[in-house]
């Protein structure tokens, strides 16, 4: 009785805002049309439809003000503002160029932006590309929806300038973008003929779950779509996301999801992320929800995100606490060098004594170069949960060829070193046990908490 008296609403619903649609079409309010740009519907499928009965059109293009600042290894810190009327600044186009852009009210002042250029820019020499349409992703959601179309073709017309002037290969092309970023990266993809990849983090779900391809991101918007959902945050900032599938590959990290033995939470799996590590492997889902851990069927999510490796629905963790361990434990270390010497290189091996366990990693796997009063930053992901950390040895060992010993020095210092725990979100400082002292090359320093 209900259903019928439902649907009969729904019918109703759906016949009125027809007749809406009609009149108005009549009056030409349900398209819009700004130039270059083209022209943009609240009809369907992007309004009028079960899952979006009303949709607005979006805002002009100068109201949006869609911004893009540039970053290089040259210019890290101050971006350049470009943009294909004025200049293009220091962008190179023999290097890869990666496009970011946030979410519904977000900005690219949030930290994780600036850090993300900055991991880039440590990984690859290339360009980076933060977008800002902080002028039009305030609420209302459904205009903000509607000004990602617009944002979206602002991106493909500075790509697509690069591309046609400057013969840049589109493939050399990566837009990684968060929340309603990702409706935008979808609508740039599909403006943008062979473009090579897109990382949505989070695809935003309402208003776009269960919507023709044209609507939201989908795999035909660049060769190679790759998706992580950490889903569950329950603010509008971070989170909503979807957890449909609609990459090429769609990682499901268990953030927002019950693991008893592995309780990280979106916002950690995102700090690892932005680090560009290269998290576990995981096993695709098979049809009892159930991962199968084999190595020739995962792939990494994040940076090294392969199109070779395996695709579909890929899982971080098992559902059951006996196939452990298949977490990974996100630490990251900051290494201090002191003032005494110029510079060295060597081969650096930390060993971390937890209270539940004790384990031996190398900074790098090859040496690693040391500036005077330097500072070594560097994510190290872990199978083993080291508990609380209560020591740190650094052992150093100068390089061993010949002109090593000519140009680096066999001592060194060390400040202290920083273990930040990404999953316990704690942070400790450790100095050396008798204050600063000199390291012979072949030695171990013990660092206790300051
Ligand atoms: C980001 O911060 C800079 C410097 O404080 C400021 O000039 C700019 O307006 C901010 N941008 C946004 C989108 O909030
Ligand atoms: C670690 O070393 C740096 C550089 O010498 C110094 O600025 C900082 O205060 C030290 N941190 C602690 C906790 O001692
Ligand atoms: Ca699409």
């Amino acid at each position: 009785m209900y259903q019928s008296i439902l649907l009969l609403v729904v019918i109703l619903t759906l016949y009125a805002a027809t007749i809406a649609a009609d009149s108005l079409e009549g009056r030409g309010l349900m398209n819009v049309c700004y130039d270059e740009y083209g022209c943009f519907t609240s009809g369907p499928p992007f309004g009028l439809t079960l899952h979006r009965p009303i949709a607005l059109l979006p805002d002009p293009p100068e109201v949006i003000d869609t911004r893009f600042l540039l970053y290089t290894r040259q210019f890290k810190d101050k971006g350049q503002a470009i943009s294909r009327h004025t200049t293009l600044g220091t962008w190179d186009r023999t290097k890869a160029t990666k496009i970011l852009v946030h979410g519904f009210l977000d900005t690219i002042n949030s930290t994780w932006w600036p850090e993300m250029k900055d991991a880039f820019l440590e990984a690859e020499d290339c360009n980076v590309i933060l977008t800002d349409w902080s002028r039009a992703n305030y609420f209302p959601y459904t205009k903000a929806t509607a000004n990602a179309q617009v944002v979206g073709a602002d991106i493909a017309l500075l790509v697509n300038k690069m591309i046609k002037e400057h013969g840049v290969n589109p493939a050399d092309f990566h837009i990684v973008a968060h929340s309603l970023g990702a409706a935008v990266a979808g609508y740039a993809g599909h403006r943008i003929s062979g473009l090579g990849r897109i990382t949505g983090l989070d695809p935003a779900s309402p208003f776009f779950e269960n919507t023709d391809p044209i609507v939201r991101l989908d795999p035909s918007d660049a060769k190679f779509v790759d998706i992580i959902h950490t889903d569950g945050s329950p603010t509008l900032l971070l989170g909503f996301g979807t957890l449909t599938q609609v990459g090429d590959v769609d990682f499901y990290p268990n953030g927002g999801m019950n693991q008893p033995s592995c309780d990280k939470t979106s916002a950690k799996l995102i700090h690892a992320i932005l680090n560009l590590g290269p998290l576990d492997i995981f096993g695709p889902m098979d049809i009892q929800g159930e991962c199968t851990l084999n190595a020739n069927e995962g792939n990494f999510m994040g940076y090294h995100a392969s199109p070779n490796k395996a695709r579909g629905r890929l899982y971080l963790n098992t559902q059951r606490v006996d196939k452990a361990p298949y977490c990974i434990n996100h630490y990251q270390i900051r290494l201090i060098s002191g003032s005494n010497f110029v510079q060295t290189k060597g081969q650096i091996l930390l060993t971390f004594t937890g209270s539940r366990a004790t384990q031996s990693v190398l900074l790098d796997s090859d040496e690693t170069f040391l500036k005077r009063s330097g500072i070594e930053t560097r994510y190290i992901p872990l199978t083993t949960d080291l508990g609380t950390i209560q020591r740190v040895n650094v052992k150093f060992e100068r390089a061993g060829h010949l002109i090593s010993s000519l140009i680096y020095s066999s001592k060194w210092t060390f400040t202290n070193v920083t273990v930040i725990d990404g999953d316990r979100q704690t942070s400790v400082t450790f100095c050396p046990e008798n204050g600063e002292m000199v390291l012979e090359s072949g030695n171990t320093a013990r660092f206790y908490p300051c």
